[in-house]
């Protein structure tokens, strides 16, 4: 089967093929990707993230019954920290999912952020394209927040919600180490818990210390749904076309950048050689640092 053609005609078992010959490097991904390129529109991405266990796959699944009610497609990617295998989905997800697995207007995929210690899988740009060319009206990534994946989801998003919830000790202390700055909405969920209020006093104490722009600050309660409208508000409503798929590819050419890197420079053979230049006074860490990864962007990889 030609997977390009079928996936942009809307066939949802090309759309999963072509997602993990994405996800694992598969020969013939990058061609997959070339022949949809020019149908993707920049659909909005809604990037969901913040702390582990805040309600954020809950919250997606009111997000996609309210864009549902709006008449809006939705597809949502669950970046997974801690399945190595790819669709090996947090059961939880799958089970909150499960009502909308009739409805062929959202579609649901797990991917694995294998590589990425916490972070986003540097594919998952690529993967985001895919789902843009097969024409949903709106892409939904949730991914936890931990390490770099806030900084990671801000460079795919269009808009990043960053989830908190009370109950859970610290939690809204955690949330300083440089989540504030990547939030374009924060949201404290879990409302109807007694502790909500002072987590909300909590973040506008925060948010009023900070220098950057001014965040929204919104409270939900995904079991039911309250506050859930009010944040769909603020998913544009249109396409951004070209500029937001260039935004993007930014992440992208980025991430993926890193990852070649990252495994060049795995190959330390030189790194002794160069170590015990240093020892001997011959150059200075900084010079061999360079060198280093100078040889090792000059290997990362095909030029043109
Ligand atoms: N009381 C209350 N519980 C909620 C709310 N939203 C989610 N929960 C519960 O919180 C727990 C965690 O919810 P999840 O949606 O799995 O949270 P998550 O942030 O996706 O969790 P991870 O992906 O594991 O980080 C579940 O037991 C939910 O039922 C809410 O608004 N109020
Ligand atoms: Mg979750």
């Amino acid at each position: 089967m030609d997977l390009a053609p079928a996936l942009l005609s809307g066939d949802r078992r090309a759309l999963a093929r072509a997602i993990s010959a994405v996800e694992d490097q598969r020969p013939g991904h990058e061609a997959v990707l070339a022949a949809v390129a020019s149908r993707r529109c920049g659909v909005p991405i809604l990037g969901i993230t913040g702390s582990p266990g805040a309600g954020k796959s809950t919250l997606v699944s009111a997000i996609v019954d309210e864009l549902r009610k709006r008449e809006r497609t939705v597809a949502v990617l669950a970046v997974d920290p801690s399945s190595p295998v790819s669709g090996g989905a947090v059961l939880g997800d799958r089970v909150r999912m499960l009502d909308h697995t009739d409805d062929v207007g959202v579609y649901v995929r797990s991917v694995a952020s294998r590589g990425r210690v916490g972070g986003l899988a540097w594919t998952t740009a690529s993967i985001v394209d895919l789902l843009d060319a097969a024409g949903f009206d709106c892409v939904i990534v949730e991914t936890v927040g931990a390490g770099q994946s806030e900084v990671d989801i801000a460079g795919i998003a269009d808009l990043t919600v960053v989830v908190t919830a009370p109950g859970a000790g610290d939690d809204v202390q955690t949330l300083k180490a440089g989540i504030l700055e990547v939030a374009d909405v924060l949201v404290v969920n879990k409302g109807d818990l007694p502790g909500a209020d002072l987590a909300r006093r909590d973040l506008e104490a925060m948010l009023s210390l900070s220098d950057g722009p001014e965040v929204p600050l919104l409270t939900t309660t995904a079991t039911s749904g309250e506050g859930v409208a009010g944040l769909v508000d603020f998913i544009p409503s249109q396409a951004g076309g070209r500029a937001a798929i260039i935004r993007r590819t930014v992440a992208a050419v980025r991430a993926t950048a890193e990852h070649l890197v990252r495994e060049a420079l795995a190959d330390d053979a030189e790194l002794t050689t160069l170590a015990e230049r240093v020892v001997d006074g011959e150059t200075s860490i900084d010079k061999a640092a360079s060198r280093w990864v100078s040889r090792a962007i000059g290997e990362a990889g095909p030029t043109g």
